[in-house]
């Protein structure tokens, strides 16, 4: 058991809430925002940048925060304001589960969450934006979930990783909480890490209690079991440890963030090709599945050349103890592994377990959901070559964002490039839809461009000269939205800048 630190020097994320305000009631708020205040307007500066159309972009925000707030519980609580933003990864994908590096950034699009204590131990929740129905539930020390599916699963899942973390509930009161997001849902921009960082986030400001920037991440990773998903650390990694302007190189077990810029003279531009990428149903099986493949793939490699260390679990353990490197690791999952898909049985047999072992074991995600035997077989050579082929990609580009030689963009989007097609071919997580979009960003001018995130849908991300980035959307909009008739939608494209990690507006 963990006790919570309350030296006020160690407040979560204290350097990101330099400018935070004092502890006011929705009311005050109001009317400072109402007033045009010159700290609320500072507090909003650090946190989304200083051109006043984000700092305006804010303020409008804070205001319908508020106002629902007080609508919803009362004008007069206290209350503190807490921000968590999303995240696009721009090179190393499903790299995370197997302990290996990612490159994301954070992004301006975040969740704001306002709270306050409750009088007993019970958390309600309302949204601003009404996609969500409120819900309510007690703290306690073990949380019972919501039906499966359900969104206030992921407010349970904050709670319940903050205590499992601390051992206990003790000391905890309820929560208010009205929340509004402006992170595309189900777009692989991490709109629930968002979600669930700032509910965290809330829960700790509003008892004063502290946590270290990388304990919170790790401890919102595992937090993220709750709703069933056996992903790794990067998104909660990235939204928690963000830098405005610069994109994070993350190494895992232990958690590491080197902060990298990007070429100079380059934007990050990221479309949606609006077919959902949703964690629910289809998309979390094929997830799930990959994980369990990797799994596989590891027990087959280490069954091959069995090393005297222990059995690795995971991808980058089979890779630390393989010396020679990681040209020499692809070269030996090419020797190992056949190229046609895998069968229960031949697993059973090189592995020497019972089928019915290996299922309830390596086939069973750490969140015990049991991944049945896909009709084609497991896939192993693909899928491990894709993610040491992706580490080697994601040191590349770090060497080249390090070294930053005069042609790191078209380098830096070379590797992006590689990276789509491995995702494509050897992971299996494109559809048409982003390839089309690849292909038009490419097209337009792009360096690199490639699917983001989980795969299935959701966004691409591409790498574009800074100054032909308004030309290079409108290129996308003719080449693929209007044709789709997406081009009346809002929300199709987007350009971001690294953006600073969760933090604390009102403390
Ligand atoms: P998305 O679906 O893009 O938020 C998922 C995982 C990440 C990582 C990427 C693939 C969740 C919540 N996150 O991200 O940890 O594995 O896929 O690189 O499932």
């Amino acid at each position: 058991m963990t006790q919570p630190r309350r030296n006020k020097q160690l407040h979560p994320l204290r350097k990101r809430c330099n400018n935070a305000l004092p502890r006011m009631t929705p009311r005050e708020l109001l009317h400072r925002l109402s007033s045009g205040q010159a700290s609320l307007r500072a507090a909003c500066a650090n946190a989304y940048g200083h051109h006043p159309d984000l700092i305006e972009t804010a303020c409008t925000r804070l205001w319908a925060l508020a106002r629902h707030y007080a609508d919803t519980f009362s004008p007069d609580d206290s209350i503190v304001v807490v921000r968590a933003p999303g995240r696009v990864n721009l090179i190393g994908e499903h790299t995370d589960y197997n302990g290996l590096p990612v490159m994301p950034m954070a992004i301006s699009r975040d969740v704001l969450v306002m709270a306050s204590r409750a009088a007993d131990m019970s958390v309600s929740i309302s949204n601003v934006e009404g996609m969500f129905e409120p819900r309510a539930f007690l703290l306690e020390r073990h949380i019972p979930p919501f039906a499966p599916g359900d969104w206030g699963n992921y407010v349970k899942s904050a709670m319940q990783g903050l205590i499992d973390h601390w051992g206990s509930a003790d000391g905890l009161s309820g929560l208010r909480m009205a929340i509004s997001g402006n992170v595309p849902v189900a777009s692989g921009l991490s709109s629930s890490a968002a979600f669930t960082i700032a509910c965290a986030l809330a829960l700790l400001t509003v008892h004063k209690r502290a946590l270290d920037p990388l304990q919170f991440a790790d401890v919102m990773a595992q937090s993220d079991h709750y709703v069933g998903m056996a992903s790794g650390g990067m998104d909660q990694a990235a939204s928690i440890l963000g830098r405005a302007g610069a994109c994070l190189k993350i190494d895992f077990f232990p958690l590491r963030v080197q902060p990298v810029q990007l070429p100079p003279g380059t934007a990050i531009v990221v479309c949606h090709s609006r077919v959902k990428a949703a964690k629910a149903g289809n998309a979390r099986d094929e997830y799930n599945r990959r994980v369990v493949e990797c799994r596989l793939a590891t027990a087959v490699l280490h069954a091959a050349a069995p090393s005297s260390a222990r059995e690795p679990q995971l991808l980058s353990q089979w890779l630390a103890w393989d010396t020679s490197g990681l040209d020499d690791a692809v070269a030996r999952i090419n020797a190992t592994l056949h190229p046609e898909p895998y069968r229960l049985p031949e697993l059973a047999r090189i592995l020497s377990l019972s089928e019915e072992k290996l299922r309830a074991t390596l086939c069973t995600t750490k969140t015990g959901i049991r991944c049945s035997e896909p009709p084609n077989g497991f896939h192993l050579l693909k899928r491990a070559r894709h993610v040491i082929t992706e580490t080697r990609r994601v040191e590349a580009a770090l060497a080249v964002l390090t070294a930053m030689p005069p042609d790191a963009a078209r380098r830096f989007g070379e590797l992006m490039n590689q990276s789509h097609v491995s995702c494509r071919d050897d992971y299996a997580i494109s559809c048409p839809e982003l390839e089309e979009l690849v292909s038009a960003a490419r097209d337009a001018g792009a360096y690199g461009a490639r699917l983001t995130g989980a795969g299935f849908g959701g966004c691409t991300v591409n790498l574009v000269p800074a100054d032909a980035a308004p030309q290079f959307i409108q290129a996308v909009n003719r080449a693929y939205y209007a044709p789709h008739q997406l081009d009346h939608l809002p929300d199709n494209q987007f350009i971001f800048a690294p953006a600073s990690g969760a933090g604390v507006l009102v403390a």
